[in-house]
């Protein structure tokens, strides 16, 4: 039964709009967590301040065994440090291009509410620092260079601010802070767009206390407004909630916003899952950990191939992959985070055809990798080589389009396919097999690049 909804999405499911087929197309973004937790890097006196799966930017709370006895004033004041001398924006855009990321995610503000820019709404900003500039514009202008486009990551909630409370205001004098937080973070976000007007979106995180959940029609307002002022924005679900408290989806199961922000640290295992919606994944290098780590050892730090995997799995479920990078107090990125870019990168530089701009397939899965289409085009990621070298294509006995042909993406040579109509579930389905040639050499995944065609286009040009 559909309830009644006053503050329920505001734009369209599935919008078409130049702005989110752009969105759409991206395939592989980075993160950027940088801000004044970089400095401690995870760690007071040398010591961790979790073990195992540590997130660094919550050291103001997680506070670690040798944490200073008033450590959350040690690290308010933490701002008197920062001064990144080798902070160079258009290095990191660089790096990104590199990589291959078309839209970056930048923090501009985290839970411990120290602003990246030179807010007028708080002192506790960038220009109050040694630091002084204003690094969210430096970033801004490097990755627009560069052709990347720019989201502003901004956290809601503040642990440093008496006028943020995590419950429900209560008291007369709740309410007047309530609405005091309410009105700056409006003030701030606004801010933001006519700052940095060329931005597309926002990516919010810290919605999830009762003081932000009871405000819906206060957000649903904001939501309007934001959008009002920047035609195109593109917000994810993670901003506000229904007024029955339904957040990511309203209480009928409609996405709130523009694409899902489910997916941290975890990826969809199966397509029906995802609801037809447009989403994000974010993910770590290490286990946990966003911002700066100094010390990555005894944890277990994805590779190259298990990063590309995650990517394939997002974009063939037509999700975009975000890596995240967490930069130190100087401006550099870790060297595991420089290796990372550089190897992945590299992987891009041959092929990258079959992550920019593809969408899913519905085909049986394939247990060797990640199925992706674009238009006439099917891609297949091979991560799991098979030792006869034969990979074989299942397609849906009724499907309309079959592989016609086949070559590996950075070689120019025809790959022998040949149609074979014995396999397992031949009830359903019928078969094409790619043989790849025994001296074919990979220490990375690869790619088989298909055309699609009729059945019978595949037969005349066998003839
Ligand atoms: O910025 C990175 C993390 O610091 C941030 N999001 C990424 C991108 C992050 N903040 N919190 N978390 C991740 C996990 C939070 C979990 C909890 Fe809760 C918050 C547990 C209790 C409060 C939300 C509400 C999840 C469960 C209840």
């Amino acid at each position: 039964e559909k309830k009644e909804i006053k503050y329920g999405p505001i734009t369209p499911a599935h919008r078409t709009d130049e702005a989110m087929e752009r969105f759409r197309d991206y395939g592989l973004g980075q993160f950027i967590h940088w801000g004044i937790y970089a400095i401690p890097g995870n760690e007071w006196e040398g010591v961790s301040a979790r073990n195992g799966a540590a997130a660094s930017e919550w050291i103001r709370s997680w506070r670690g065994p040798r944490a200073p006895k008033d450590w959350t004033k040690t690290y308010d004041n933490l701002y008197k440090q920062f001064d990144p001398k080798d902070f160079d924006a258009k290095r990191w855009a660089k790096q990104a291009k590199d990589m291959g990321a078309k839209y970056v995610i930048f923090t501009t503000k985290h839970h411990d509410g120290f602003a990246m820019w030179p807010t007028k709404y708080s002192d506790y900003n960038i220009r109050h620092t040694p630091y002084k500039k204003d690094i969210v514009k430096e970033i801004v202008d490097a990755y627009d260079a560069e052709g990347i486009d720019v989201y502003l990551y901004f956290s809601i909630l503040e642990w440093n601010n008496p006028d943020y409370m995590s419950s429900e205001p209560k008291t007369e004098e709740e309410k007047r802070k309530s609405a005091r937080f309410l009105a700056y973070t409006r003030n701030q976000l606004l801010e933001l767009l006519e700052n940095y007007p060329s931005i597309k979106g926002f990516w919010f995180d810290g919605t999830w206390d009762r003081s932000w959940v009871q405000a819906a029609e206060f957000t649903y307002n904001l939501e309007k407004e934001l959008r009002a002022q920047h035609p195109g924005l593109i917000i994810g679900s993670r901003f506000r909630n229904d007024e029955y408290g339904k957040r990511h989806f309203d209480s009928n199961g409609n996405l709130l916003g523009d694409y899902e922000q489910g997916w941290e640290r975890k990826l969809p295992q199966d397509y029906s899952w995802l609801n037809g919606n447009d989403w994000d994944a974010v993910m770590t290098i290490p286990p946990n950990g966003w911002g700066y780590m100094k010390d990555w050892s005894g944890l277990y730090i994805k590779d190259t191939n298990d990063l590309l995997d995650m990517l394939m799995h997002c974009v063939s479920m037509n999700g975009n992959f975000v890596l995240n990078f967490g930069p130190d107090g100087q401006g550099n990125m870790h060297p595991g985070e420089d290796r990372l870019a550089k190897e992945i990168g590299e992987w891009m530089t041959v092929n990258s055809e079959a992550v920019y701009g593809v969408r899913y397939i519905d085909l049986p899965l394939s247990k060797y990798g990640y199925y992706t289409k674009k238009e006439s085009k099917l891609y297949l990621t091979v991560f799991n080589r098979p030792v006869n070298n034969r990979i074989r294509i299942a397609i849906q006995k009724d499907a309309e389009a079959v592989p016609v042909d086949a070559k590996l993406l950075g070689d120019a040579a025809v790959l022998t396919l040949t149609h074979a109509d014995m396999g397992l579930d031949r009830d359903k389905n019928t078969y094409y097999d790619v043989q790849l040639p025994a001296d074919f050499k990979a220490d990375k995944p690869f790619v088989i690049k298909m055309t699609l065609g009729t059945a019978k286009s595949r037969a005349e040009r066998l003839m």
